[in-house]
């Protein structure tokens, strides 16, 4: 399922995952022969022999049946990287960016059997300005779970909940509930909201039905001590309940005060990781069990916050975060992408806009961030940063806004962000960075960044990106570069510095896990891949592990 609890119990929902008939093709349209099985959520690299470097297209089928004639929602967790759905041979929809949840709608669909087929294409090229050649994999495949929905005729589309406090333990909950009317039915529903033992109904014959409930005494959602409820959402035909949606909330706040991060109105600093949804087992579709492992990894050591870096996570993965009190900052998909791209705009847009549709109500995601590495340095790059950080700002005012730059003194795009956020690898890159120069280099920087006309004056900032490559297993007397004795040495010293740094109100080291990157990344790392990992692909720990343990969980 897409989630890690029941999200509908008005609604018939059942799953498609499963074994799916399967071709490498790149035909247009429905192949009429599949010659193996493919399991479904799932990569072809890892889960159908001879294909582990497949790049191109290839088909996944399979049908299912309606007892009677329906409305039908084909919900996809997620396909990588760009989908065209065909029910009976009929394009229904297509979809491009592998890590944002869609939806297929299918109006009146006939009692019986159907033939679901799904093309997915992983090539990299003019269509795709997003997945690109990068340091890290763009894998091929039904990635993410697959749902069948059967909805009347008006139905609810999706809810936006924003928390406020409004005294000592008292909270107001805002509710918008978005309603899909897949007829010209302008009948009136009534829309009713249940949490906490409160229930408030409001009738609507439009598309959207607004809430408010006030002076609710609930437990608030804190980092490491997390309150979750559940928002069940009934839309009502008459005294009929014709549909349904539950959301799982938590009652926080997050704001910028000055250069500090508060939660609930009290400072923190942020601990953690940047994690690449990646795995040699299962590629890029995490199983959930894979998902809670990685967590129970990052809090042993000390981790609270966790960089979904460089795009949208699985929603499971971020409902493990709401239900462990985990902070999380997750952007949409980019990683020094190329902004004048044809299809940059749109593609970005898109991506953006489905992350913050469909992950807003997580407690957990304290930040949204966008274009790692994107260089806001010429005009109308930095205008294309504005663009996108103005779009999450608008469609939600309640959490800070950020992207994460390695420019320096050159990026002119702060003035757009609530959060200053620095990739920095000193003591491993070359150029300035060079042994012992962290706190030099820290200092220099936050100088710039706050007595200078930078745009990031008395902005919280995060050290969103640090750290040091280690060959697992490869031990060196002299300690030098990849070996497992350098990275210890280099992460010790930035953690000793940023973790104890005021002015730094967060910092997540690059990177959780060694990860598998795409063929033309091969030649500047080793193994093929970024083994920059505090554990290995396997999840291994390197002896990096103790010394970063020691620090996070003293911090
Ligand atoms: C950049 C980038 C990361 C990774 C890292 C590295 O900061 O944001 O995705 O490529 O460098 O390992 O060099």
């Amino acid at each position: 399922m897409l989630r890690t609890f029941q999200s509908h119990t008005v609604r018939d929902v059942q799953s498609l995952d499963g074994k799916w008939d399967f071709v490498v093709s790149d035909a247009r349209r429905p192949p009429g022969r599949f010659d193996r099985k493919a399991p479904v959520p799932g990569c072809w690299e890892t889960s159908v022999p001879g294909l582990v470097r497949f790049r191109g297209v290839a088909w996944y089928r399979r049908t299912f049946t309606l007892k009677k004639a329906a409305n039908v929602l084909l919900r996809f967790g997620g396909v990588s990287h760009t989908a065209d759905v065909f029910v009976d041979g009929k394009r229904v929809a297509h979809h491009y960016d592998a890590f944002t949840p869609w939806s297929a709608p299918i109006q009146k669909l006939s009692k019986g059997k159907h033939t679901l087929a799904v093309r997915v294409d992983n090539t990299f090229g003019d269509h795709s300005a997003l997945h690109i050649e990068n340091d890290y994999y763009t894998y091929g495949g039904i990635t993410r779970p697959v749902e069948l929905h059967l909805v009347p005729d008006v139905s609810i589309d999706r809810i936006h909940t924003t928390t406020e406090r409004v005294g000592r333990g008292k909270w107001k909950l805002a509710v918008k509930v978005h309603l899909l009317r897949s007829s010209r039915d302008r009948g009136k529903r009534t829309v009713r909201v249940e949490i906490a033992g409160r229930a408030v109904d409001v009738a609507t014959s439009r598309d959207t039905a607004a809430l408010m409930l006030e002076g609710l005494a609930v437990r608030p959602w804190e980092i490491g001590k997390p309150k979750l409820y559940d928002l069940h959402v009934t839309l009502l035909d008459g005294e009929q309940p014709a549909d349904d949606l539950v959301e799982r909330i938590g009652f926080r706040t997050v704001q910028v005060d000055g250069r500090r991060l508060l939660v609930n109105g009290k400072p923190v600093k942020l601990v953690g990781f940047n994690r690449h949804e990646d795995h040699p087992d299962f590629g890029c579709a995490i199983p959930l069990a894979q998902m809670k492992r990685d967590l129970d990894i990052m809090q042993d050591l000390g981790a609270n916050f966790v960089r979904t870096c460089h795009y949208p996570n699985d929603q499971r993965f971020l409902d493990l975060c709401d239900e462990r009190g985990i902070a999380v900052w997750e952007e949409s998909h980019a990683r020094t992408v190329d902004l004048d791209h044809p299809k940059f705009e749109a593609q970005i847009a898109a991506s953006t806009d489905e992350m913050l549709r469909s992950h807003v109500n997580h407690p957990s995601i304290l930040i949204w961030g966008c274009l790692n590495e994107c260089h806001a340095v010429k005009r109308s790059w930095v205008a294309k940063h504005a663009r996108v950080l103005r779009q999450m700002k608008r469609f939600d005012p309640s959490r800070p806004v950020t992207y994460a730059s390695n420019d320096w003194e050159r990026d002119r795009g702060f003035r757009h962000a609530d959060i200053v956020s620095w990739n920095r690898y000193d003591n491993w890159y070359g150029g300035r960075h060079s042994e012992g120069n962290v706190e030099r280099e820290l200092k220099r920087m936050l100088k710039w960044l706050h007595t200078t006309n930078s745009g990031g004056a008395d902005k919280p900032v995060i050290m969103s990106e640090f750290g040091a490559g280690a060959i697992p297993g490869w031990s060196s007397a002299i300690g030098e570069r990849w070996s497992e004795e350098y990275q210890s040495v280099a992460l010790e010293e930035c953690l000793r510095i940023y973790l104890n740094h005021r002015d730094v109100v967060g910092a997540a080291i690059w990177q959780f896990c060694d990860v598998r990157v795409t063929e033309a990344w091969w030649p500047h790392r080793p193994r093929c891949m970024n083994n920059k990992g505090v554990v290995d692909q396997y999840r291994r720990p390197k002896p990096s592990y103790a010394v970063v343990r020691k620090l996070m969980r003293g911090c």
